[in-house]
């Protein structure tokens, strides 16, 4: 399976939209996996334009951006990209966060407890395949990625025969919701590339355990060493 999922729908509301508005009866959504693998959804302008820019240029102005080092093999490598992650109880919250919670929850039913956030500065910032750690997510409840600024490729790959790929163009506004079977049976990732990328940020939304170890409000993600 192959998916160029694209579309838009404009939206010029900025407060939370309903269920009706959020597209989740059909109007532009686009069910991608919804079988023994998982569930993955894609609702392209789940965020209006002015609301995606005005949480865009919060974000890049208000976060403390986080750059990384890893090990890879025998030398420690750069992260490429810049990340941080709050839990979403931090009294320090921004409040760009609070807001895309409240919006992400309200349109999968889930009480989100964690943001991890990625920038991407351009298409030489990358996130390698991957799938989270089961550790460090509660089982039967998804992850909602939503995507800010420029359009990113996600490549969604499925671990075992029958192969399945999804080239999947994460737009503007959009958001991304994964199932958590989805992290069994299939590897995300953002691939580097060699056409003209501006920014973009993506905040992904997680519940985690709560016997998970406490850590200062931001955090540098784990995920993902791209
Ligand atoms: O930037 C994205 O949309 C993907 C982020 C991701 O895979 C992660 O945070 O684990």
């Amino acid at each position: 399976m192959r998916c160029g999922c694209a579309g838009s729908r404009g939206n010029e509301t900025a407060r939370p939209l309903s269920l009706t508005q959020l597209g989740f009866f059909g109007d532009g959504r686009q069910t991608l996996v919804d079988d023994e693998t998982g569930r993955i959804v894609y609702i392209p302008a789940f965020v209006d334009p002015q609301t995606a820019a005005a949480w865009f240029d919060a974000l890049r102005e208000s976060i403390a951006w986080q750059s990384e080092r890893r090990r890879m093999y025998d030398r420690d490598v750069d992260v490429p990209r810049l990340v941080a992650r709050y839990r979403l109880d931090d009294p320090d919250l921004p409040a760009t966060l609070a807001d895309a919670a409240e919006w992400a929850s309200l349109a999968t039913d889930t009480r989100f407890n964690s943001v991890g956030l990625n920038f991407y500065r351009d298409g030489r910032d990358s996130v390698a395949p991957h799938n989270d750690h089961l550790y460090e997510i509660v089982a039967e409840h998804p992850i909602a990625l939503i995507s800010l600024g420029a359009t990113r490729l996600m490549t969604i790959r499925s671990k075992n025969v029958p192969r399945r790929i999804l080239d999947l163009n994460l737009e503007n506004g959009s958001l991304l919701v994964m199932s958590y079977e989805t992290q069994l049976h299939y590897d995300h990732g953002v691939p580097k590339t060699k056409n003209p990328a501006d920014a973009r940020i993506s905040i992904a939304l997680r519940v985690r355990p709560s016997t998970a170890p406490a850590r200062s409000s931001v955090l540098s993600a784990v995920e993902g060493s791209g």
